[in-house]
């Protein structure tokens, strides 16, 4: 019935959408970056977005998120609700167009600070494109509408279903498993963007309930009515602030706004966060680069003006400002323009200077007004201008003995015959007997093996002059080829794999944590380009009769009992990579037909940073307290 109907109004609008809905199922990854897990989260961040575009436009104050337990979301907010009314150009209900027509999510007669770019606010549609059913649920204009669709197409009118008083959408969906290779949340991932965002959005209530789980639903509420001074608290709680106040800062013009909060720690690292329309903007952009400078410029005047620095010429370097900095920069805007390889750049030219100039004045008042913690702030700098003379003198030692010289590689590298980076990978493995088994399993023509002797340096502990002395990392540095930090190129990088390889035990934990530190602080770009892997040695070998399988977790052997009923078996625990034979390992953990590899992502700068830290840092007390707290949250970074 519904499908002749159909057939006899179908026009050119509708095939039009018909057409780009296939075009969202035939190249999901296009629409949301992947079919995996990160395509399945981006569903939720879709439709999250749309209601967090309400918060920021002033009508939203609570979403709920519901992670049910057929795998299917369910998202309400208490916003305007989607306009239900007939649209005359196409004879039907916005809300229809909205969920079927590509790129019809934006605000229709503009306004707002509606995302647009990138992966972001490409449309509620592309979500109902790529799940079995959506059902929508609008509270607006005194009534409650529903309509349901399937793989992006309507499966029902727009039908009227209540009255109500109240406003809101209600969003429910089922990934389509014909889309979908992963279909099982991960809620701390869920959690870091909900936190995050709920940050952004001072006093916006988020909250999230899992009854996927098999022990019960859980429910935790994000709400900060701080905002992002609570967020640069939560940020330094672990991280031993050197003076109190928050420094928080605002503007706004007819068509921006900018806010910004600031405190330094005892630490060396900055940790400067940058969003644009509540997106996170890893890759920095015109509004980072109006921060740095009004920092950078406002700080050195403070300091010649005040007596900090002596002699004429000697002046702050944008590094020495930001030695110790938490900072984040929010900016919200009509038309932002993302940018770059994951498009997490801001490319608004005219942000640069709208921020440049909010910060420098509103820094500089705080500079005059606060003496005492501006002293602090102070000489925290000058201390940080010392050090890095002292360690820009040991990094020149170094170069000259050779070792950061990409021309001379580490003598403990076994390498492989490969040049090209594209097949080429190295295995970086925890002690020298299990680097000895992995040169004997390798695929020698591109498989690259480094033994690292024991713990690896803590580089959040030691700052940069100890980290080049180090022999471990100085091996590491040059047999990847890259530079670090400034001097870090891409095109350079010897290897397009690097497969960190650690005993299934608590010190290779700690070891892959200490490595992850090191890429995360020194090669941030060899994380974000997906370079990192973590290989996944088996636990148990399971031997019967017949055959021997191997677990690669608890749950895995249990399966693997279990299937086998009484037959008799023996389970062998392997305690470490040193107790498999070469073959052992290449079957299992290094040929890349069989094995399986983890790709470590930093989704969430903020979240890895506050785990290194915390992990890493120098406050032992916190540390003990949070990997008591966050067993389970540890345990997801450990991935
Ligand atoms: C289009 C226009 C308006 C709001 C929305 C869409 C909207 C979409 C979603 C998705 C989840 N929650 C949502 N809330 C609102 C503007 C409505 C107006 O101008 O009244």
């Amino acid at each position: 019935m519904e499908a002749s109907k159909k057939t006899s109004s179908y026009n050119a609008s509708d095939i039009t959408v018909l057409e780009g809905l296939e075009a969202v199922r035939r190249r999901p990854g296009m629409y949301v970056g992947s079919t995996g897990l990160r395509g399945l989260h981006h569903l939720v961040y879709e439709v999250l977005d749309n209601s967090i575009d309400e918060a920021m436009a002033g009508y939203c104050s609570h979403v709920k998120i519901t992670l049910e337990e057929d795998g299917s979301v369910e998202v309400v907010d208490d916003g305007r609700g989607i306009p239900v009314e007939e649209m005359p150009e196409y004879g039907k209900s916005a809300m229809e167009i909205v969920l079927t027509k590509l790129h019809a999510g934006g605000k229709f007669g503009g306004g707002g600070y509606k995302v647009a770019g990138g992966l972001h606010g490409v449309g509620l549609s592309v979500v109902s494109a790529l799940s079995e059913w959506m059902e929508v649920e609008v509270k607006r204009d005194g009534g409650i509408y529903r309509q349901r669709y399937e793989r992006g197409t309507p499966a029902s009118e727009v039908e009227r279903v209540g009255e109500t008083e109240e406003s809101g959408t209600k969003v429910c969906f089922l990934p389509d498993p014909e889309i979908f290779e992963e279909r099982e949340f991960k809620v701390e991932a869920l959690v870091q963007r909900i936190r995050e965002v709920a940050y952004l959005n001072a006093g916006l209530e988020i909250s999230l309930e899992d009854k996927s789980l098999g022990e019960g639903p859980r429910l935790e509420v994000y709400k900060y009515d701080g905002g992002i001074v609570d967020f640069v608290k939560y940020t330094n709680a672990t991280k031993e602030p050197i003076h109190n106040q928050v420094i928080h800062i605002t503007g706004a013009r007819e068509d921006a706004k900018v806010e910004v909060a600031i405190q330094y720690n005892k630490g060396y690292v900055d940790s400067t966060f940058t969003f644009a329309n509540n997106i996170n903007t890893h890759e920095g952009g015109t509004h980072l680069i109006g921060f740095r400078a009004a920092l950078t410029r406002t700080i050195n005047d403070y300091a010649r003006s005040h007596g900090f620095l002596k002699e004429k010429d000697e002046s702050l370097s944008g590094e020495d400002v930001r030695e110790g900095l938490v900072a984040v920069v929010s900016v919200k805007l009509k038309e932002p323009q993302f940018e770059g390889q994951t498009k997490t750049r801001l490319g608004n030219p005219d942000i640069k200077g709208f921020v440049e100039s909010t910060v420098g004045a509103r820094l500089s008042e705080f500079l005059e007004e606060n003496p005492s913690e501006s002293k602090k702030i102070l000489d925290k700098i000058l201390a940080a201008a010392k050090a890095r003379q002292a360690a820009r003198q040991a990094r020149e030692l170094v170069r000259r003995q050779n070792s950061l010289d990409s021309g001379t590689l580490p003598g403990k590298l076994a390498d492989c015959s490969a040049t090209d980076p594209s097949v080429a990978e190295i295995f970086l493995v925890e002690g020298d007997s299990a680097g000895g088994s992995a040169k004997q399993a390798r695929d020698r023509s591109f498989q690259a093996i480094l033994p690292l002797r024991g713990k690896i340096l803590n580089v959040e502990k030691a700052g940069a002059n100890r980290a080049f002395s180090s022999q471990e990392i100085q091996a590491i540095i040059a047999a990847m080829g890259t530079g670090v930090k400034d001097d870090f190129d891409r095109e350079k990088a010897r290897y397009g794999k690097v497969i960190i390889m650690t005993d299934a035990d608590v010190d290779g934990a700690h070891i892959r944590t200490l490595l992850l530190t090191f890429f995360y602080r020194y090669m941030p770009e060899l994380v974000d380009g997906g370079y990192v892997h973590i290989a996944q040695p088996p636990l148990y070998r399971i031997i019967t009769s017949k055959e021997s399988v191997y677990a690669y977790s608890d749950a895995e052997l249990e399966r693997a009992i279990a299937e086998n009923g009484k037959k008799k078996l023996t389970v062998q625990r392997f305690k470490g990579l040193g107790e498999m034979n070469p073959d052992q390992l290449w079957e299992t953990t290094m040929d890349p037909e069989r094995r399986s590899l983890l790709q470590v992502t930093i989704e969430d700068a903020v979240a890895a940073d506050m785990m290194f830290d915390t992990l890493m840092g120098t406050n032992v007390e916190e540390r003990r307290n949070f990997i008591h707290e966050h067993a389970k949250d540890v345990r997801f970074l450990d991935v």
